[in-house]
Order: C-alpha cells, then structure tokens, then sequence
C-alpha cells in the first residue's frame, strides 16, 4: 500500500487538527490543495499570500493552535515575507507551506524559481526544501514541534515540498502513527537555584514592577497570583493585553511612564526588553535591577540578562517564584502599587469621558476620539478589537478597551488589520470582532474585504479616513519645515469601494451618527464604516518621538536621558 505525498500532507493537516488553512492556489501546491479539499479541510483563499499568513498567525494567538498557510512557488512564497516577519516577532506559531519547482528543473531557471529557503531564513525558526518524500511527514512534525516553540521561541516555519515530490507514492510504513498525532512541546521547569536567587532579590524589593509579553499569555492565572502575593505593581503590553484586568489593584497601564522610572525591581514575564522598553536601560529605568523570567533563554537574556534570570515553563516558574517568597519577609511598599493604580484608575476615568467631547480639528473634521468613544457603547465585552495604522494606532491603544486585542505590534506592521479581523471573525463568530484602521493601513491589505465576503467573516472594519499617512505627515510638518510630501492621500470613499464588494458600507462625516451606523454596520457584518476624521491631531506616538526615529532610543525622552546617562 502507498499514497502520495499530497495525500500525506492532507493526512497530517487532517490529524494536526488546524480548523482551517489559508492560501492563494498555485499550479506547484495543486496536489496538496486538491487533497486538502477531498479530506474536507476548509481552505480561506485570500486575495494575497502576505494576508494568508496574516490570517494564520492571527488565527494561532486567537485559538492557541497552529496556524497553517498555503501558498505557491516564486512570488506566492515572497509576497509572505513581511507577514511572516511580523509572525516571527509575534511569535505566532505558523507552518506556511510554499510550492517548490521539481527537482529535475532545479536551478534551470524554471517557472516561478527564486530561493525561497534563503530568503525566508532569518525570519523563520526553521526553512527547508523538501526533497526525500519518505521524510516529508516526519518533517512536518517536527516543523509543527518548532513552530509550537519545542526548540527556541514559538513562531513561523516555512517548508516547502517540489511539485514532483508531492506527485510521488511513498509506502504507509513510511509514516509512523507518532507523526501524525498532536503533542504538546516539552515543559522544562526552572532551576530551583535560580528561583531561589529571583526570589531573594524580590523579598527586598520595595516597588516591584511586573510586566508580561506574549510569553505570558498562557500563565494568566499564576501571573495574577504573583501579583496578589507580592504586592506588586503590572504593567501589560500590548501582546499580552487581558491577561490582568485592568481594575486589578495591581494595574498601572496609565501610568507607565512614572511606574519605569519609579519601580527598585523590574521583573518582565515572556518578554524581551526590546525598543517599547527603552532596551531595559537604565534610560527608561533608572532605579531599577531586573529578573527575567521567561521559557526560552532567548527571551531571558535579551539586552539585559538582569540580577536573576528563570528559564522555564512561565507558569510554572511564576506559581515557583510565589511559594518561594512565602516564607520570606517582603519589603515591599503597597502604598507605591495602591498609589500608582489609584493614579491609573484616575486617569483612565477622565480619558475615557474625554472621548466623545475630544474637538473636532480646525477642518471642522471630527476627532478619531469619537470613533472609540462609539465603539465603547456598540461592543460587547467578550468583542475582539483590531487596530492598524500610524496616529489611529496610538489613539486606540488607549481608547479600544477590548479585552482581547491584536494590532500592528513591535513590527509597526501595517496593513494587518483587515486579514486580521478576517482571521478573527472566522474563528469566534459569536463574538464581535472590530478592524479601527487608518485609511493608510487599510489599503495595504483592501482587497481582504472581498475574502471578508466571500468567506462570511462577519467583521466590521472602520476606517478613520482622514486622507493621510497622518503620523509621518505631521512628522514633516513639525520636524522637517513643514516640506509635506509623499504622505497625503485621496479624499477616497472606501464605503463606495466597499459597496462595490457586496459588504453593507456607509461613509459617516458626523460623529453623531457613529452609534447608529456602528449597530447597522455589526448587524449586517461583513460591513465597513469609513468614518472621516481630522488630520489636525497629536498623538502620544507623535508627541513621544516615534516617527522621529532618534538614535538611541525609540522615544525622545529616553533618547535624552540615554544622552545624559553616557555624557553625549
Ligand atoms: C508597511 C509599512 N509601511 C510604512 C510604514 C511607516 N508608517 C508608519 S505609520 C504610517 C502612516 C499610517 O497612515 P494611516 O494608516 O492612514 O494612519 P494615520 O496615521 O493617518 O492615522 C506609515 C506610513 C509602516 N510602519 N509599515
Ligand atoms: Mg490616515
């Protein structure tokens, strides 16, 4: 007995259990497509790879499985290459499946032939060719084990498999049954020395500061049981939103600024000290000393391995490092987290109200403001919020208060939106699912709202239209002599076009309308609201030196006090 390798591939996907792949056909990846159809796994075919794996990456942090892309040979595999980095940043775990020309062809100069391996290589956990059809199901499960984070980081694996391979009949022994069947990576706890030294140094801590990244996302329940235990103070980011309610006394979310310069301990859960953390410099965290604490050693030791570091499964490290302060006798000052959250609840109070009353712009054009203070009243609270885009971003960030939040990250990856809430619909599509995107952002990925239709993805995408790549036009205009060039766009309709596709659409130029067109546009979703919105605004990501890009740092102020702190 044998079958093709095709077939295997279906068999495996079938077995590995993905509810769903997403791909663009292609003559080299036909064999798998046809399998995947006749074992009846649904394929989502996008308008574009780049939005596949978009789709994929978004459906594996929803749902917590592996997300699975198919896409073909050539310019299908590089049209992949900025999802599939922002993937590898997300680490999102993915397995995108590319075409590959036959091996006979190779280096021939055949159809569609570019050397995908080498260029998808640094922004994969792993790239290869396969060539040996007997091993191409075992490949597959250790891919899938790679991409699960069994070896370093979860995140993107590509493989591909050359057409004539995919036409060869290997024999069923080739595939033993442990290939096929799901298993969870391995869970490698921490060292109880280092969690003894971690330990040791919190207990002396007076203002202890907690911040999670994506690594911490399946620790919520220890994460929020160290902070009840110790005293300390929480700062979410914006890969980990949720995961502690933001009415926990340990949250400080609006006082993030003052929580880094003010906290003696920072202790970071599954989270590199990247830019949106000043590199862990004493820049951005004057009195502090760090414990990191995280699965991967990669994660731990990033820019500033700190005075203790735990390598090991997060929950389990975190429900360790609580039993070990037990019976020790903290030092911690409550006052400073009761403060901080006081200040936080505060602030957020007043935020929110400032909403619906932020002014419109000189143009007589409302306030982006409006758009979130609208969706405050239309979403429900199990809603997904996705947000996209340069100015718009930055205002959603504070005002789309979804629990469960996605947008265009530590890539600055524009034009996740629209795939996104595709991803997101399709996977919960009892729960509201919402795409606030810059007018800019959103034609990056606009063709995704005719996937949207064709496959029922019942998302609402607003789009907050105000004519501009706005963050880098008021970039110019502030910094640069005001030379505005290259980042203003049409006064478009993209209701217009979104009608155009077979979605409900409605283009709204007056705030008041928002909350009426907001429930027409979630009872009839798939639809598009393209709300027009002022240029004339500052956002903090502006004000705060973002688009600036200094030299040291990705903030002003921590740009200075990096100056200061090496007597530039
Ligand atoms: C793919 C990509 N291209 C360019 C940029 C640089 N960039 C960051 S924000 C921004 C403007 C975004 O405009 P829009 O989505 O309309 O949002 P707005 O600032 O107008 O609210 C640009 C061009 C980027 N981050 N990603
Ligand atoms: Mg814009």
């Amino acid at each position: 007995m044998s079958s093709t390798v095709s077939e295997w591939v279906a068999r495996f996907l079938e077995a590995r259990g993905p509810k769903r792949v997403f791909g663009l056909q292609g003559g080299h990846i036909q064999p798998i497509w046809d399998r995947l159809i006749q074992h009846g796994i649904p394929i989502v075919d996008v308008r574009h790879e780049g939005a596949a794996v978009h789709m994929a990456a978004a459906h594996a942090v929803l749902t917590g499985e592996l997300g699975v892309a198919l896409v073909t040979s050539g310019p299908g595999v590089t049209n992949c290459v900025t999802s599939i980095a922002n993937a590898d940043l997300e680490r999102a775990p993915i397995l995108v499946i590319g075409g590959c020309p036959p091996a006979r062809q190779d280096h021939r100069g055949p159809l569609q032939g570019t050397p995908h391996v080498e260029i998808m290589r640094p922004i994969t956990r792993r790239a290869r060719t396969l060539r040996s059809a007997e091993q191409v199901i075992r490949e597959l499960d250790e891919a899938v084990a790679i991409a699960r984070g069994a070896h370093d980081l979860p995140g993107p694996v590509y493989i591909e498999i050359a057409t004539d391979v995919l036409r060869t009949s290997v024999s069923e022994a080739a595939a033993l049954p442990e290939y096929l069947r799901p298993r969870e990576p391995a869970r490698l706890l921490a060292d109880p020395a280092a969690i003894d030294r971690a330990a040791a140094l919190f207990a002396k801590a007076k203002r202890a500061l907690v911040i999670s990244g994506g690594g911490a996302r399946d620790a919520k329940a220890a994460l929020v049981q160290l902070l009840d235990a110790t005293g300390a103070a929480y700062l979410d980011t914006q890969e980990s939103r949720g995961l502690v309610p933001s009415d926990h006394p340990a949250f400080a979310g609006a006082m993030r600024a003052a929580a880094m310069a003010e906290a003696d301990l920072v202790v970071t859960v599954g989270r590199k000290l990247d830019y949106q953390l000043g590199y862990g410099s004493p820049a951005a965290f004057p009195n502090a000393r760090f414990i990191r604490v995280a699965a991967y050693a990669g994660e731990r030791d990033d820019n500033r391995p700190g005075d203790a570091g735990i390598a090991g499964d997060v929950a389990t490290s975190l429900t360790m490092l609580a039993d070990a302060l037990r019976p020790r006798v903290p030092a911690v000052d409550i006052g400073w987290r009761d403060a901080l959250h006081a200040k936080h609840v505060e602030r957020s109070r007043k935020y929110v109200a400032s909403l619906a009353t932020t002014p419109s712009g000189a143009d007589g054009r409302m306030h982006p403001n409006r758009i979130f203070a609208a969706l405050r009243t239309a979403l429900r609270d199990d809603a997904i919020g996705i947000a996209d885009g340069g100015d718009i971003l930055s205002f959603a960030r504070l005002g789309l208060s979804t629990s469960t939040y996605l947008d265009s990250g530590a890539f600055g990856c524009l034009g996740v939106g629209v795939p996104f809430a595709n991803a997101a619909a399709l996977a919960h599509p009892d729960r509201q699912v919402v795409a606030v995107c810059g007018d800019g952002a959103f034609g990056l990925h606009a063709m995704e709202i005719d996937t949207a239709v064709r496959h029922g993805c019942k998302a609402v995408f607003v789009i907050a239209n105000n004519a501009a790549w706005n963050i880098e036009r008021v970039d110019q205009e502030r910094n640069y002599g005001g030379r505005v060039s290259g980042t203003t766009l049409g006064d478009s309709d993209y209701a217009a076009m979104a009608r155009a596709f077979g979605l409900a659409a409605e283009r709204i130029v007056d705030a008041t309308d928002l909350d009426a067109a907001l429930e027409r546009a979630f009872a009839n979703a798939p639809a598009l609201v393209d709300v027009v919105v002022t240029r004339d605004t500052l956002s903090s990501d502006l004000t705060k030196g973002l688009s600036l890009v200094p030299d040291h740092q990705a903030l002003t102020a921590w740009d200075n006090a990096e100056r200061e702190r090496l007597s530039l």
